[in-house]
């Protein structure tokens, strides 16, 4: 429940990793439900507009200023529904047009740690809602026994995510109706590749693809990148960063996306071939800045393309064979590996695609945010 403390105000809050990205976790019915309320407590908890955050819980970068609203599922078929907040640490704004995967790893373990949801054998498996898009992703987690036979999840394991040290326990995802999350279909200008004339680089051949998250699929080369930067190589170069956005403007207009210069998307994949025996390299821009490694439903719509005659993923792709192909999408700190279910008789389809990622809690307590920002009367 909400408390005060002093002049500020109190909400219980689990921190949590989830995949390669971090960030605080809230019950949602506890947010105030007034939209511009809510959103103005979750900026001054993140300490946003601040690049680093400093009066706040963000971490300073995309990836670490994600936030997730988490509730019991009101619609039939699902155990739980949850909100994606992107906050860009200098931004003004609480995104929540779209999806992000890696915060979805935490969401079971969330709602297993604030009972919303009870373990009733080794595996725990839910059915999560992302409302932002309306996808649904079935989570399994592993939930053994104590001696005294209560159940808690587990944290520690074998499972390897590159971009977080060590290992962990596996949180197994399986998605099934991603396309078109938020550019309304897999391809929103109903061809696999588009050239696309750019303001100051002339024609460009691009691949427009949404299978849970809306990228811009370009050969690195014809930004005059190899795709083999690492992030702080990209971040550092602000013509190649200029090239790429003016790229993503002209890619949001042709995804049917309008204007998109104050959106979180479309991502913009960089991408050239596989250098560790892999499927396709990608360095992916989020979209300002470079992804550590790449996010979970970016290397789901990477792989998608991968398998689709004429993207520009496809060209520059180690060939990807079989109705269920593991793709392996290399990025800047290892690959990620996605598992493709594909209708037998349209092998373009693809169906369902399942990975695995892992998830921590961090911290458990209260974020605080002033009383005057909770309660502005
Ligand atoms: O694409 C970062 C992340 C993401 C999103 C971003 C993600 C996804 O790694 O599903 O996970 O693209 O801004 O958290």
């Amino acid at each position: 429940e909400v408390t005060h403390r002093g002049s500020q105000t109190a909400v219980p809050c689990l921190f949590m990793r989830g995949g390669t990205s971090r960030g605080p976790f809230f019950d949602a019915r506890l947010l105030p439900g007034d939209p511009g309320l809510r959103d103005a407590v979750l900026l001054a908890a993140m300490g946003s507009p601040d690049a680093r955050q400093i009066d706040g819980v963000g971490g300073g970068h995309p990836l670490t200023s994600k936030i997730g609203l988490v509730r019991p599922a009101s619609a039939a078929g699902v155990d739980l529904e949850w909100t994606f907040a992107q906050v860009q640490p200098a931004g003004t704004t609480v995104d929540t047009s779209s999806n992000c995967g890696n915060m979805l790893a935490a969401v079971v373990p969330f709602a297993l740690e604030t009972g919303m949801i009870a373990a009733t054998a080794d595996r725990t498996t839910a059915r999560v809602l992302t409302l932002n898009t309306g996808m649904v992703a079935e989570i399994t987690v592993a939930t053994p026994a104590d001696r005294a036979g209560a159940r808690h999840i587990a944290y520690e394991g074998a499972a390897r995510v590159d971009g977080v040290p060590g290992t962990a326990s596996p949180v197994e995802i399986g998605f099934l109706d991603t396309a078109g999350s938020v550019a309304g279909s897999l391809l929103p200008t109903g061809r696999t590749r588009d050239t696309l004339d750019v303001p100051g680089l002339g024609p460009v051949d691009v691949t427009l693809i949404d299978n849970g998250q809306p990228l811009a699929i370009v050969a690195a080369g014809r930004l005059g990148a190899t795709g083999y930067e690492s992030p702080s190589e990209i971040d550092a170069d602000e013509e190649l960063r200029a090239r790429v956005e003016a790229l993503r403007l002209v890619c949001g207009e042709a995804m049917g996306l309008g204007d998109v210069s104050a959106r979180n998307y479309p991502k913009m994949t960089l991408v050239a071939p596989a250098r560790h025996g892999g499927t396709l390299s990608t360095r992916s821009l989020i979209p300002r800045v470079c992804h550590q490694s790449i996010g979970v439903l970016a290397a789901v719509t990477a792989a998608t393309a991968c398998v689709l005659d004429g993207s520009v993923a496809h060209e520059l792709a180690t060939a990807v064979r079989g109705t269920d192909p593991t793709v392996s999408v290399e990025h800047p700190s290892g690959s990620f590996d996605v598992t493709l279910a594909r209708d037998a008789a349209d092998p373009r389809r693809v169906t369902r695609s399942a990975l695995l990622r892992t998830a921590r809690l961090l911290m458990a307590g209260d974020v605080l945010v002033p009383r005057s920002v909770w309660d502005p009367a």
